[in-house]
């Protein structure tokens, strides 16, 4: 016999009963059982979600579940598991992102999970357009913000083009000997212990050795709170900067609570012992309070990565780092962190004047910025640049020889001029000099204001004067002649070689 297709006949196998299968129709097909004369009945049973895709037991009709199936006829995913399918475990895990969703239960057909505001996705691991997820340096104050005490005093600095920025604000305070700094910290988003990092750069031959931390808090922790444990004596943690360091964790890791506001006191009583260390001094650039990941509240169910690979990620934060460089896993696990922390996803709040587009980097908020602006928001220029408009910020471009610094002010643009040396770009000597930039005073004799800047030659000579240097009379004439001339003899007497005028 040949095979026919058209008849469901195939050579060398018998014609089977309804629902019997085999090449000698010998058993039942796949989701039926009870084999008799009278063929097989039907399986209740799912067959997609019954182990081997059988339906039930030929013999039995019981119902063996996949792994991840569940129900009578096993036509369910178990909680916490999605798309019952042909796969060989029935159905597949949720996989609710641990801090971008309420809980890990999704739909049964779509596998959507519960995300939390702000983020979208299947498993809630992404941000919506418009919003961005918090990263570990979130916390940060600047130093050059912070109020400084003593002689402490705050340096702008201006980001060179093509190379690596390692502080991050418009610049740092400056401290010496004695000097403090006090942080404000009022936008505690979750109450746990948080890690404080101090950036700095050291500006002596050998690091700062004493340096005290003193947490002011407005009042005990909660006793039933998560800063319960929390010990007085560690409000005051010291801590020492050393050289070749760009940053210093404070040990022990302290406890804040949502809600409140804290002052964070950087003293910093003394250089080196037991030098003579008058006129020490460092730059403070930050501190930031990173979140410790072992009490962030990320749900337990699973671990996005083994601990050293968290404990790398962590160290990253502890520099300044370009988003850039952060390696995508750490990203996810970050992610997981900073939703949970803040429990949503923040909006983005681009400045509109500032910045090019709504939307920001969704991991740590960087809108994108217009020509030399600079801030998270995009809302400030970045130092040496002013004018924040429409167009972004025009750069300071400070006369090298003529301003003390290139950092100009924010709105006008005036740069810090040397003496005797004006305008904007302080490229001008001051009214009344000439010789840019080395300023010297015009010599006219009294009948000029200004003078040319490259030559020295006198502008506009007044009362009838001419000459380089207002010395001569008009017309020619010299000052005896003109003093004779009595209807200018007023203007032009002074000039008059003495002795030689008819003075009337
Ligand atoms: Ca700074």
């Amino acid at each position: 016999m040949r095979s026919d297709p058209f008849n469901g006949l195939v050579a060398g196998r018998c014609k089977c009963k309804t629902n019997v299968g085999g090449s000698r129709c010998e058993t039942c097909e796949a989701g039926y059982w009870n084999f008799t004369d009278d063929g097989c009945i039907e399986c209740e049973c799912d067959t997609l979600g019954t182990f081997d895709n059988q339906g039930c037991n030929q013999r039995s009709g019981d119902c063996t579940c996949k792994r991840f199936v569940t129900g009578r006829n096993c036509d369910q995913c178990l909680p916490e598991y999605w798309g019952l399918s042909k796969d060989v475990e029935g159905c597949k895990p949720c996989g609710c992102d641990i801090g971008g969703s309420y809980d890990n239960m999704c739909d049964v057909i779509s596998g959507q999970c519960n995300c939390k505001p702000g983020i979208t996705g299947r498993a809630c691991n992404q941000t919506i357009p418009g919003y961005f997820v918090t990263d570990l340096d979130y916390l940060r104050y600047e130093a050059e913000y912070a109020q400084g005490i003593g002689n402490a005093k705050v340096v702008i600095r201006e980001p060179i083009r093509g190379q690596t920025i390692t502080w991050t604000g418009p610049g740092f305070m400056r401290v010496y000997e004695k000097d403090s700094i006090i942080f404000t910290v009022d936008d505690i988003p979750y109450a746990m212990s948080y890690d404080i990092i101090i950036r700095y750069e050291t500006q002596m031959p050998y690091g700062w050795d004493d340096v005290r931390v003193v947490i002011q808090r407005p009042d005990s922790p909660d006793p039933n709170g998560p800063c319960s444990n929390h010990r007085p004596e560690d409000d005051y943690p010291g801590a020492s900067l050393s050289s070749g360091k760009s940053f210093h964790i404070v040990y022990p890791h302290i406890c804040f609570e949502k809600g409140k506001t804290y002052h964070i006191k950087l003293d910093f009583p003394q250089y080196q012992v037991p030098d003579d260390t008058s006129g020490a001094n460092i730059l403070i650039d930050s501190i930031s309070l990173i979140p410790v990941f072992t009490e962030a509240p990320v749900r337990k169910e699973s671990n996005p990565l083994p601990v050293g690979q968290i404990i790398y990620c962590n160290n990253l934060e502890h520099e300044v780092v370009n988003v850039a460089d952060i390696p995508a896993q750490c990203k996810k696990y970050m992610f997981s962190i900073g939703t949970a922390i803040q429990n949503k996803a923040l909006d983005c709040d681009c400045d509109p004047t500032g910045s090019n587009s709504r939307i920001c980097e969704p991991y740590g908020g960087q809108c994108d910025c217009k020509p030399n602006v600079n801030g998270r928001r995009c809302d400030m220029c970045m130092p040496g640049a002013y004018g924040f408009g429409p167009q972004g910020c025009l750069l300071c471009n400070c006369d090298g020889q003529g301003a003390r610094d290139n950092i100009c002010d924010p709105v006008d643009g005036k740069c810090l001029c040397k003496n005797n040396i004006r305008d904007r770009a302080c490229d001008k000597c001051d009214k009344g000099m000439f010789n840019f930039p080395h300023c010297e005073l015009c010599q006219c004799n009294g009948h000029a204001d200004e003078c040319e800047d490259a030559t020295g030659v006198c502008l506009e000579c007044r009362e009838n004067t001419v000459g380089d240097k207002c010395d001569a009379c008009m017309n020619g004439e010299s000052y005896y002649m003109y003093c004779m001339d009595v209807v200018h003899l007023l203007h032009c007497i002074s000039h008059c070689g003495a002795g030689k005028c008819s003075i009337l």
